[in-house]
């Protein structure tokens, strides 16, 4: 017998369901503007450090910290699948320092040292992999995270409890077929998987612009054709993107089933190193949330500055620190591959 569908059903996706709406927790402004000052302070670093001989190539977040900063403090953190998975991508770095990521560790990377915990100097910077965290290895090869992704919310599927996977990525890579992939897997009916699908819209791919190649006006309304929940946030306003981020996770945590969120943020210093990192004229998150507390009278410039000082302070001296590390020795290069010890003989 054929099965028929609610038509109605389709046109209310847009959304986050109210009930899920009115339990967001308050945010603390100051500690958000605290971790974004950090955040910010790194990248600000690590973009120096690729003009020295000490770094080859910066790419980074600078501009998303509105959004990624409020994501990281909402993560369920630990190992294994009770817990929240995390498969990122190159501008996530905002998300693991609100994590608690010491910065030196972002710093040991971008210098290529032996000591970098990620990848032992080999990886490019914000190629994260922290099994204690369920954070998955970032991938140069955008938009991989996506068909990924699916595998972890499987098994936390089966596996019970409150976990769920979260997976993010800009706005060009959903052009490709992983993100399809991960639509497709994430809403079989009846099988539906709890994956909190992200898109990081700044509105560029390198050098392309997304109104160019696109028909439509945000990504992440493609989900509407799987049946999958989605909605929009201006993400250059913590205070929004704190609300849908709450109120999404909680959907995708009680209904283990798939949302999906796009974030509008800038791209304030280009692509990468790779087209100068040269700053751009587009709105800066960290500036307005700054303007913003002073005019609430949360707190003075002057308090905001000092905080801000203190991270560059921690920036500078985990440089100073790093630089005398060493680099890897060309022995270690096959050490933690695919399969270190390969039974397998001609
Ligand atoms: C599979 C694959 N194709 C192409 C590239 C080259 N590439 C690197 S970044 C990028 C643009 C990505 O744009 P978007 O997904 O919008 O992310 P953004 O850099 O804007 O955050 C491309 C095409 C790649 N790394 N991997
Ligand atoms: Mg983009």
């Amino acid at each position: 017998m054929t099965k028929t569908r609610d038509r109605e059903v389709w046109k209310s996706l847009r959304g986050i369901p109210e009930i899920y709406q009115n339990k967001v927790p308050p945010m603390d402004a100051l500690r958000v503007f605290d971790i974004m000052a950090k955040a910010r302070a790194l990248e600000e670093r690590l973009r120096k450090i690729s003009k020295t001989e000490h770094g080859y190539f910066w790419v980074g977040g600078t501009g998303e910290e509105a959004f990624n900063v409020p994501l990281g403090l909402l993560v369920q953190k630990g190992q294994g699948p009770a817990f929240d998975y995390l498969h990122l991508h190159y501008r996530s770095g905002a998300i693991l320092t609100a994590m608690g990521m010491p910065m030196i560790d972002a710093v040991r990377q971008m210098c290529s040292r032996a000591t970098d915990r990620f990848s032992g100097g080999r990886n490019f910077v914000h190629h994260y992999s922290i099994p204690a965290w369920n954070v998955v290895p970032v991938s140069s090869t955008i938009e991989t995270q996506y068909t990924m992704a699916p595998g972890t919310a499987l098994a936390q599927k089966r596996f019970g409890g409150t976990g769920i996977t979260i997976v993010n990525g800009g706005d060009a890579g959903t052009s490709e077929g992983d993100f399809a992939t991960c639509l497709n897997w994430s809403s079989i009916p009846g099988r539906e998987l709890p994956v909190l699908i992200l898109v990081v819209n700044n509105q560029w791919g390198i050098s392309t612009p997304f109104s160019e190649i696109r028909g439509e006006q945000t990504a992440i309304q493609r989900c509407g054709s799987y049946g999958i929940r989605w909605e929009t946030v201006d993400g250059n306003d913590p205070t929004a993107s704190w609300n849908a981020l709450s109120a999404a996770i909680a959907y995708v945590r009680d209904t283990r089933k798939p949302f999906g969120l796009e974030a509008a943020v800038s791209r304030l210093h280009g692509h990468s190193s790779s087209s100068g990192g040269a700053r751009v004229d587009e709105p800066d998150c960290f500036e307005a949330f700054k303007g913003q507390l002073i005019e609430q009278g949360t707190a003075s410039e002057d308090q905001l500055e000092t905080i801000y000082i203190g991270h560059e302070d921690e920036a500078r001296k985990a440089f100073e620190t790093v630089v005398r590390e060493p680099l890897p020795t060309p022995d270690t290069i096959y050490d933690h591959i695919f399969a270190e010890e390969n039974s397998w003989q001609p």
